[in-house]
């Protein structure tokens, strides 16, 4: 006998506006065939048989590393592709200096000619997602066409995906609109297009992580910061952690490094051996949507499910949560193999059999592992997960922290002064270029608030809308900037990292609480080696000492590039922020 959970609505019945939008975009891209995503296990199964039966997806060993696959990527599809990445705004200097441009028409003109008849021979999947809990009045969903199976098995992982977002979009109507296919994979025909305006997202010729996943920096970042913005909220490139100290009371920090700079590893940290009783809970590694509570506290949810995490450097050593998260039910991309079919990548211990490319093993031709290789897996699978990651309403944060890669001039920590001061520090953030995105590697370049690839809108109107944050908060976040990757004259790091990031936290936490020490500089406060919890870290006092210092000579250059920079801004640029620029040079 059939009860009512058996007579579920046909997705494609669901919502009439989400409907109309496929038979549209199935007149224009002609697929053989359209497969609604329903979010469950049976689909999941499908598809994955579906990608190891035409030799898409390969099985990896399934004793170590159960229902584990490993995807190969186009070799010139490896990354994010900053210079193909357009905000289409009907008012160019709304995008901004910070962003490259396109008239919205010619933009849609343009990516229809690429879109027409481009499915054709191939399925269209339609793909309703949640970001963030799918009962939380804060999430946001939308609505991802690809022709890519991986893309798919890919946004199951990273986001809620399924009926109950479709649910969800049937109710409210709004949703995002983000269309993708991997054409023909040249870089030549290769566009991602945002269109704020229109809540629409249009991506061709990739299908690689933030290229093809629109719910992740498209959908996110991009076309959520401009909603936010108009919203009174922030969407931000932050990770989110809980740290329980040793009285067992629970404080939540939001960190924005730059893309491969550390959010991960931060998110699920391993406190060292030394500093027992502190705990780590995991609320998300890439992305925090951040909103003003009736507390006047700043409430942060996570808008992800899943991690797409870097995978060089990941092991038992540098980070043991991670590793143990992907030992099962994970999916990595461009890795390497040994020869017993367990994945590889460089800071593994073993050896290498086929490097990503699938070809045997050659130092002459590079890292076995693409340094962009990732692992795609659910949040729940982290060892730190904290179940707050569900609360609708988010979790409260005491800390936001700002972070760059670089190699001088930014000590290992110091404290900005005020929130004023503090959209300053992020303002002003630089680091150094990472395989994330398509480009020379280690070059420095100005990163604010590590959202240079990923602010949908001019960098002055956002600069404005953190400064007008402040006021609104009664209990605003202390601002910190974090260096993990100062090094010393022979190139090596001068701080170990990782799980000792923990004592550094752990000073911002005593910052808060009122009972940490620090030295007043021109560039915020800055701990003392004695208001470090420094005891079994093995460090040398001249490390440590140089890790902390502050050299006026450097930052006089620091704060001449940070005016010159901040000056392309022109008329969209806060007053405020040159005037706290010049309280910080007349300090020095
Ligand atoms: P995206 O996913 O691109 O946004 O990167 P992410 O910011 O999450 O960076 P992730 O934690 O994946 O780290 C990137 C690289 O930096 C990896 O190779 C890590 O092993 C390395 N790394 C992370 N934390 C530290 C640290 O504290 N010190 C050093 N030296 N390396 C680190
Ligand atoms: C980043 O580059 O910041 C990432 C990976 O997190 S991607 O999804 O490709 O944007
Ligand atoms: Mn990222």
């Amino acid at each position: 006998m059939a009860t009512a959970a058996h007579v579920l609505t046909p997705l494609a019945q669901l919502s009439r506006p989400v409907n109309d939008w496929v038979q549209a975009v199935r007149e224009l891209t002609q697929p053989r065939a359209v497969y609604w995503c329903d979010g469950s296990e049976a689909q999941t199964r499908e598809l994955t048989g579906l990608l190891l039966r035409n030799g898409e997806l390969h099985a990896l060993n399934p004793e170590h590393f159960p229902n584990c696959h490993l995807y190969r990527s186009t070799p010139n599809d490896v990354a994010r592709v900053e210079h193909l990445t357009y905000i289409c705004t009907r008012l160019q200097a709304d995008a901004g200096p910070n962003n490259l441009w396109m008239d919205p028409q010619v933009a849609h003109q343009q990516m229809r000619a690429l879109f027409r008849g481009c499915m054709r021979e191939r399925t269209l999947y339609v793909i309703p997602y949640c970001m963030g809990p799918l009962d939380s009045p804060l999430a946001r969903c939308g609505v991802e066409i690809t022709d890519s199976p991986y893309v798919v098995l890919s946004m199951l992982i990273m986001t809620r995906a399924g009926r109950g977002a479709l649910e969800r979009i049937a109710r409210e109507g709004r949703f995002v609109r983000g269309l993708h296919s991997t054409g023909e994979l040249d870089p030549e025909r290769r566009f991602i297009m945002h269109f704020p305006e229109e809540l629409a997202i249009e991506s061709y010729g990739s299908g690689y992580g933030g290229n093809a996943l629109l719910g992740k920096k498209c959908h996110a970042l991009r076309i959520a910061s401009w909603q936010a913005r108009s919203e009174g909220w922030l969407a931000e490139h932050m990770m989110i952690v809980g740290l329980q100290d040793p009285h067992g009371a629970t404080h939540y920090l939001a960190c924005a490094f730059p893309s491969a700079c550390g959010k991960t590893n931060l998110a699920m940290l391993v406190p060292p051996a030394s500093m027992p009783g502190w705990r780590v809970f995991t609320i998300g590694d890439d992305i925090a949507w951040l909103h003003p509570g009736p507390d006047g506290r700043l409430w942060a949810i996570n808008p992800e499910a899943g991690f797409f995490g870097v995978a060089p450097g990941t092991n038992p050593q540098t980070n043991r949560n991670a590793y143990e998260m992907i030992r099962r039910d994970t999916l990595f991309t461009n890795v390497a193999v040994t020869k017993d079919d367990q994945p590889w990548w460089e800071g593994l211990s073993g050896t290498p059999a086929l490097d990503w490319q699938g070809r045997p093993y050659d130092p002459a031709n590079g890292p076995a592992a693409h340094p962009n290789s990732r692992f795609t897996v659910s949040v729940r699978r982290n060892p730190s997960y904290s179940p707050h990651t569900e609360d609708p309403s988010g979790v409260p944060i005491s800390a936001l922290v700002f972070g760059g890669r670089r190699r001088e001039v930014a000590p290992l920590v110091y404290e900005a002064r005020d929130w004023r001061h503090g959209v300053l520090v992020g303002a002003a953030m630089a680091s150094e270029t990472t395989a994330a995105a398509v480009g020379q590697v280690g070059v420095t370049r100005r990163d604010p608030m590590a959202m240079q690839p990923f602010c949908g809108y001019n960098f002055g109107d956002y600069w404005r809308h953190w400064l007008a944050m402040g006021p609104r908060l009664t209990r605003a976040p202390r601002i910190f900037h974090v260096n993990w990757f100062r090094r010393d004259a022979q190139g090596k790091f001068l701080w170990p990292g990782y799980g000792e990031n923990l004592r550094v936290l752990a000073w911002m936490l005593g910052r808060c609480a009122g009972t940490a020490g620090a030295v007043e500089t021109a560039i915020g406060r800055v701990p003392r080696p004695s208001d470090l919890n420094t005891q079994g870290l093995s460090i040398s006092p001249e490390a440590l000492q140089a890790l902390l210092a502050v050299d006026p000579g450097l930052w006089r250059k620091e704060y001449a590039e940070v005016r010159q920079y901040l000056g392309r801004y022109g008329e969209r640029l806060p007053p405020a922020l040159l005037e706290e620029l010049d309280h910080c040079e007349q300090q020095l």
